[in-house]
């Protein structure tokens, strides 16, 4: 062999080698494809045992990220920096993000425990046919309040939160369409009131409730509940689950005046690179024993009718998390407003949160 010749076998050796280590390089730090599954999902919304699980039974490598608020996690798809295999939206970002053909068809004849989701959270207007979205949790967005800590008052409507003596005792989470909406719902609007009058007339009464807010939180909120740093807080259903069990004192409402059903799904975004790994986690996770695993432990609701069966009596016959389709009748369901009307109610309630300061 002459030198010449060695010398480019060793270039072309040492690049192999340089390749080699930079593709293993990309998969560790998250660039889907492969043999990996990278998910995006709300914060303390799995038991990551099941990740486990599945990746031993598949030899998937899962790569798992957290968002806490669906306007945080479309920016972050939009941006495409990383290439998330599955996102789980609630409703009205899944009718934006499919209008926006930000989402992937999904293989039903790769998702056969889709049969175990309870037809009632099937076919929903926000996704005909369920065309790109398979159900994950559902539930109400309400008020979790500690009856001990308010002399026994009870609490049952969105207006009983103005009262002079919760001066600084509520906690809101950092959502919104939650905070906006318990200002229209407390005016008798509705929660997908476009009208410009009743939005300024919301955050004006938002403004209003400032001298009783504790803070604006996120995850931390059940924490908070549950040491009873505060005696109220607005939360979704599951979370006021989750604090419950923790603290028996507290109690869930959902208000009087009316308030939001809501539906977190899971996708496939359009820039997934692992599809089909993608088809297995979603159908791991509609196993009734794997969903009933996760429900018990993130403490949300679950669509799964099979999983029901292997959870406790107690907790399934419970209506303030299990209410029946009469009471979620009388719920609205957050509609996709449009990009301007989704951006207005962001900026008022940014300025309801400058407000505060
Ligand atoms: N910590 C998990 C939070 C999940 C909340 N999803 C509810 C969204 C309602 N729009």
């Amino acid at each position: 062999m002459n030198k010449l010749f060695r010398f480019f076998l060793i270039i072309a050796l040492a690049s192999a080698v340089l390749l080699y280590a930079i593709s293993s390089l990309n998969t560790s730090q998250g660039y889907s494809g492969g043999n990996t599954l990278t998910i995006y999902n709300w914060g303390d919304y799995i038991d990551e045992d099941l990740i486990k699980q599945f990746e031993k039974a598949t030899g998937i490598k899962v790569i798992y990220e957290t968002f806490d608020s669906n306007e945080a996690m479309l920016t972050k798809i939009e941006q495409g920096g990383t290439t998330y295999d599955i996102a789980v939206p609630s409703e009205y970002m899944i009718d934006k993000m499919r209008h926006e053909d930000l989402l992937i068809p999904l293989d039903h004849s790769k998702l056969p425990n889709l049969k175990n989701i309870d037809k009632r959270f099937m076919d929903l207007p926000f996704d005909p046919g369920n065309k790109y979205s398979v159900p994950y949790f559902w539930g109400t967005v309400g008020i979790v309040y500690n009856p001990k800590m308010l002399n026994g008052k009870k609490i049952t409507s969105w207006n009983d939160l103005w009262a002079p003596s919760l001066r600084n005792k509520i906690l809101l989470i950092d959502g919104a369409r939650e905070v906006m909406g318990m200002g229209l719902n407390s005016l008798g609007y509705s929660l997908n009131d476009t009208k410009k009058a009743h939005l300024i007339k919301a955050k004006e009464k938002l403004d209003t409730l400032t001298p009783n807010v504790k803070a604006i939180v996120g995850d931390e909120i059940k924490m908070l509940l549950a040491n009873e740093e505060a005696s109220v807080g607005l939360v979704w259903s599951g979370d006021a689950s989750e604090i419950m069990s923790e603290n028996e004192d507290l109690d869930y409402v959902v208000p009087k005046e009316g308030s939001n059903l809501w539906f977190d799904n899971m996708v496939i975004p359009k820039t997934a690179k692992n599809i089909e790994a993608a088809h297995k986690f979603i159908n791991f996770m509609l196993d009734p024993k794997v969903a009933a695993q996760n429900t018990e432990y993130v403490g949300y609701s679950t669509p799964n009718k099979q999983a029901l069966k292997h959870m406790p009596k107690e907790v399934v016959k419970d209506e303030r998390f299990y209410p029946s389709p009469e009471l979620t009748e009388k719920l609205e369901v957050y509609e996709n407003l449009g990009k301007r009307n989704l951006a207005y109610y962001n900026e008022l309630f940014l300025q309801f949160k400058m407000h505060r300061k």
